[in-house]
């Protein structure tokens, strides 16, 4: 990118990702990204989101924005496991995921023509209902020519609302991972209610001694390639354990999603959602109650 064409970023808002870190082990932290208050703005919203998914009781789609509501067994109360696209309708998250510090640091990455395909909560339920199989976020962009450049056009970020520990059911990646593209991992099953299996990481040549903790603080931002295989087990801490995800793509590497920044300035939601994930989108987008 040319120097004419850089965001300017002002002093106080300057922002940096360890960028060699990154490309190099497929992820980086950056620590305190969002402040204390602001965290707790942002946990205030996702509880009012998770208080609705209750009363709905069962998944619940409008649109894009869809609760994936479970129970651990018949009768048992609903456990919100992920909202997707919670920003049509949540202004507090709305306003994160159009936050300018994203793309101060995603402009080196990435650019500052920027889609968004990714913005959801995870809620890590008691039980094995919030784990997450081992996987590669490759597997979930289709169809696959929508999707161009992954290796280096699409930065996934997750914004930890919860210390993210080991008991609490943090992710767990394999650095460098990445590297290797591609990997065609086991996906005859859905990642989100799946424990993490050794196996599944030997099937393509690691083990669990390349795994590692990702460690978050309340505020602290995560970010992660689309190749980067990782996964998340049981929250077996005393408190609950949130991850406010939004995954950025350089416009012009992607045919889906909606736009977060053009010519770095936020770019709000217009009269109709954009095409992300939901294929069913312009045939079926009245609030419903999907079957399982
Ligand atoms: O929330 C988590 O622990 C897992 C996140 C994850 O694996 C993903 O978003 O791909």
């Amino acid at each position: 990118m040319g120097v004419s064409q850089q965001r300017k970023v002002t002093e106080s808002a300057e922002v940096h990702v360890d960028l060699a870190h990154y490309w190099r082990d497929g992820y980086a932290v950056v620590r305190g990204f969002f402040s204390a208050a602001e965290i707790v703005e942002i946990g205030a919203a996702l509880d009012q989101l998770y208080a609705e998914g209750v009363e709905h009781g069962r998944c619940f789609r409008h649109g894009n924005l869809f609760y994936n509501v479970a129970r651990e067994r018949e009768g048992s109360e609903p456990l919100v496991r992920m909202v997707q696209w919670p920003s049509y309708h949540q202004p507090v998250l709305n306003g994160v995921r159009l936050d300018t510090r994203f793309v101060d640091l995603l402009q080196p990455l990435i650019g500052i023509d920027l889609k968004q395909i990714i913005n959801q909560v995870h809620w890590k339920a008691p039980g094995s209902l919030g784990d997450f199989a081992w996987h590669q976020d490759s597997r979930f962009r289709r169809p696959a020519e929508a999707y161009r450049n992954l290796a280096t056009s699409y930065v996934q970020t997750g914004l930890a609302i919860d210390p993210h520990t080991r008991e609490s059911g943090c992710m767990r990646i394999v650095p460098r991972s990445h590297l290797r593209g591609d990997l065609d991992m086991d996906c005859s099953k859905k990642a989100l209610g799946t424990a993490m299996n050794d196996d599944a990481l030997e099937a393509v040549g690691f083990s669990s001694d390349d795994v590692v903790d990702l460690l978050l603080e309340p505020g602290d931002l995560a970010l992660w390639s689309p190749y980067l295989v990782h996964g998340s087990g049981k929250n077996v801490s005393d408190h609950k354990r949130r991850l406010y995800i939004n995954g950025y793509v350089r416009a012009g590497d992607c045919d889906r999603g909606e736009w977060a920044f053009r010519d770095g300035e936020p770019v709000p939601f217009g009269a109709k959602p954009a095409l992300v994930h939901y294929d069913d989108l312009y045939k079926r987008p009245e609030p419903h109650y999907p079957a399982d």
